[in-house]
């Protein structure tokens, strides 16, 4: 069923939505501080607002894509709220969007935050995520539309809560990311194809770590952080070794530092007989 959609920010992001809304068959109206931005999605049917005002005021359902929460603060100031669905896609903190949902309440609105697991040439293509937090009559109401640009996934009544799932997936990546450039810079010293390592050797050892997240994470939650696996002192020493030959090989383990410091942290409490699992417990402050 088609829908009156409207989209607040025509970046990269909030193009690749609008289009997406729009080849659904929504009408979609949309807003940008750039008025030129626009101008391709016009031309295929979208209609332009002048203001902010005139978009919030063309459809139930606004959906901001803009660079950050001060920018959509700026953006909605002088439109009225009142009955509508906020969806703010923009990438913020958890206390953020918070703040975001209370100061939509206190216009009337209900509020949506998500967190955009994709990038814009994934949008409305298979893999693409959008977590969504918040109302979940809101979701509910216009879960249709939101499952045109990604699979959309309600994570809870806690606006904070798609943010935060959002920076923990993206800290999980970064970690990746770190282990895959310090493997390069090791395979690359020794003039080894560092090709063919990542795809016959790297990521089929990584896809066989992954495998035991799930088994990770229940003991995380239960604090049992036994092991039949291998403990920190086996991890320690592997750490250690691991940094002597990177230097050896003329190659800085600056990426891999932190996780040691936080390994011997935690051996010299006394607690080297259990699993890597336990290093989450020197995380809370
Ligand atoms: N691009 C990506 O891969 C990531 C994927 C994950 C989620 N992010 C977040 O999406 C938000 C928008 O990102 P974007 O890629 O569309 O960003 P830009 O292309 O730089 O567009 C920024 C838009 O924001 C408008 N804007 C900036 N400041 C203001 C302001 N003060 N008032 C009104 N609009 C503002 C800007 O307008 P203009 O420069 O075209 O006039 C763009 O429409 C972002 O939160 C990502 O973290 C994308």
């Amino acid at each position: 069923m088609s829908e009156n959609i409207t989209v607040l920010g025509l970046g990269l992001m909030g193009t690749a939505l609008a289009d997406a809304l729009l080849s659904a068959g929504h009408d979609v109206t949309v807003w940008n501080r750039t008025p030129s931005k626009a101008d391709p999605l016009v031309a295929k049917g979208a209609t332009r607002a002048a203001t902010p005002a005139e978009a919030v005021g063309a459809s139930p359902l606004v959906i901001a894509c803009l660079l950050d929460y001060p920018s959509v603060y700026e953006v909605l100031q002088d439109t009225q709220l009142a009955g509508k669905t906020v969806a703010n896609l923009t990438t913020g903190r958890p206390a953020e969007a918070r703040e975001a949902a209370s100061w939509a309440a206190e216009r009337g609105a209900d509020y949506v935050d998500g967190g955009i697991m994709a990038v814009p040439p994934l949008i409305a293509q298979p893999g693409a995520l959008i977590l969504y937090s918040g109302s979940r009559a809101a979701f509910d109401r216009h879960e249709q539309a939101f499952a045109v640009m990604a699979e959309a996934r309600y994570v809870g009544e806690d606006p904070g809560m798609a943010p935060l799932l959002d920076l923990a997936m993206l800290t999980g990546m970064y970690g990746q990311m770190a282990g895959l450039l310090e493997a390069a810079a090791l395979v690359t010293s020794a003039k080894y194809p560092l090709k063919e390592f990542t795809e016959t050797l790297l990521i089929p050892w990584l896809n066989a770590m992954a495998a035991l997240g799930p088994a990770w994470a229940e003991k995380i939650e239960a604090g049992d952080h036994s092991t039949e696996v291998s403990n920190l002192e086996i991890n320690r020493a592997g750490l250690e070794n691991l940094v002597r030959a990177f230097r050896e090989q003329g190659v800085k383990p600056d990426l891999l530092l932190p996780l040691k410091t936080v390994v011997d942290q935690r051996t010299a409490r006394g607690l080297a007989h259990e699993g890597l699992s336990g290093l989450v417990e020197e995380l809370y402050n």
